[in-house]
């Protein structure tokens, strides 16, 4: 599937549309999802156009890989949840039902979560 530049998460990165953003560097950003599902629900996005996490894991470079998941500890510390715990899932493709076609890990914490598959 062909990187479309107008995906929502595309414009959120030009800064044509807001977001309420928790890190930033220089691979990735993070952000408190629109559409919570839990009292702590953020998204973190790396800056390529990825469109999934099998085109991430694909095409990024080792840098981009590496940041991306260095950037986990020091948001998951930010948003106090490192200690308590929190879920991470990522929808790739149609079956997944991702909605939106930038890459994108939901971490999901600050309560008690019920069972994944339920
Ligand atoms: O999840 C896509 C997620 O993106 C979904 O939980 C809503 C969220 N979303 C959509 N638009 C925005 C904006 N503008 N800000 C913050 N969050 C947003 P998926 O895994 O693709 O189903």
């Amino acid at each position: 599937m062909a990187y479309d530049s107008n995906n929502i998460f595309a414009r959120i990165l030009r800064g044509e549309i807001p977001c309420d953003k928790v890190y930033e560097d220089s691979h990735v950003l993070a952000f408190r999802d629109i559409r919570p599902h839990a009292k702590v629900h953020v998204l973190l996005i790396p800056k390529g156009p990825y469109v999934s996490l099998e085109d991430f894991s694909a095409r990024a470079s080792e840098a981009e890989i590496v940041a991306f998941h260095r950037a986990i500890p020091k948001i998951t510390a930010e948003l106090g949840v490192a200690v308590t715990g929190y879920r991470a899932i990522a929808n790739s493709g149609a079956d997944s039902h991702q909605e939106v076609p930038h890459y994108h890990l939901h971490l999901l914490g600050g309560q008690r979560l019920g069972p994944l598959l339920s």
